[in-house]
């Protein structure tokens, strides 16, 4: 059978995540196989080698900070049946982790990602794409409390975050890939009729 992949797209908190690991739960009404799901935020380049300093500086947002190269390659990979090592990451120090993950093929990739949809040779392996719309003001909501609850950071520093990368990346990469999408959400997590959406696609 043919390996199948979703791409979950949308800004930071919009619940790609949440929506992701749903259907994974729901994947017998996507796939009579198996099926994985894989977040983009595995594929930040390595940046332990810089100081801690540099590291919290960096746009973390911005399509740069991301190795694109590897995940075409990770997905090629497994859409031709072979095993990947998916790296791993650490959101509190910024860093790789140094162990890696086995990921045998399956039926049905789900990435999810702040920038799922941006690259075409990534669009160019995606079965269905699916754009996730959450109100701003809801996606600041959920960072805050996240970030500051499972990824060590203080009030202070998201905002920060939030407002020197998160939104004018928004504005610059993020947004615009609704147009490339199968499927527009109006917010993420559990949802019964994306789902079903998503059946009719795939
Ligand atoms: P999601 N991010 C960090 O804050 N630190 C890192 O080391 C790696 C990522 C943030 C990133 C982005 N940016 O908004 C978010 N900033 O993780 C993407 N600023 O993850 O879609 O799960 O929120
Ligand atoms: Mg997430």
């Amino acid at each position: 059978m043919k390996t199948q992949l979703l791409a979950i797209a949308g800004v930071s908190g919009s619940g790609k995540t949440c929506l992701a690991r749903y259907l994974a739960e729901h994947s017998s009404a996507l796939s009579q196989g198996s099926v994985c799901v894989i977040a983009q935020d595995n594929y930040y380049h390595d940046y332990s080698a810089r100081s801690d300093a540099d590291r919290a500086r960096i746009n973390f947002d911005h399509p740069h900070s991301f190795d694109v190269h590897e995940l075409l390659s990770d997905l090629t990979a497994l859409k031709s049946n072979r095993t990947v090592a998916i790296p791993q990451y650490d959101y509190v120090n910024h860093k790789r982790k140094s162990e890696r993950s086995q990921q045998k093929p399956v039926d049905l990739i789900i990435l999810e990602g702040i920038l799922a949809l941006h690259w075409s040779q990534l669009r160019a392996l995606t079965d269905c794409s699916v754009y996730l719309n959450t109100p701003l003001s809801i996606c600041l909501e959920r960072r805050l409390l996240r970030d500051t609850s499972e990824r060590g950071r203080t009030r202070d520093s998201v905002m920060t975050q939030y407002r020197q990368h998160v939104l004018p990346m928004y504005e610059a990469y993020i947004s615009e890939q609704a147009q490339w999408a199968d499927i527009l959400v109006a917010d993420g997590g559990a949802n019964p009729v994306v789902l079903k959406q998503i059946r009719e696609r795939l």
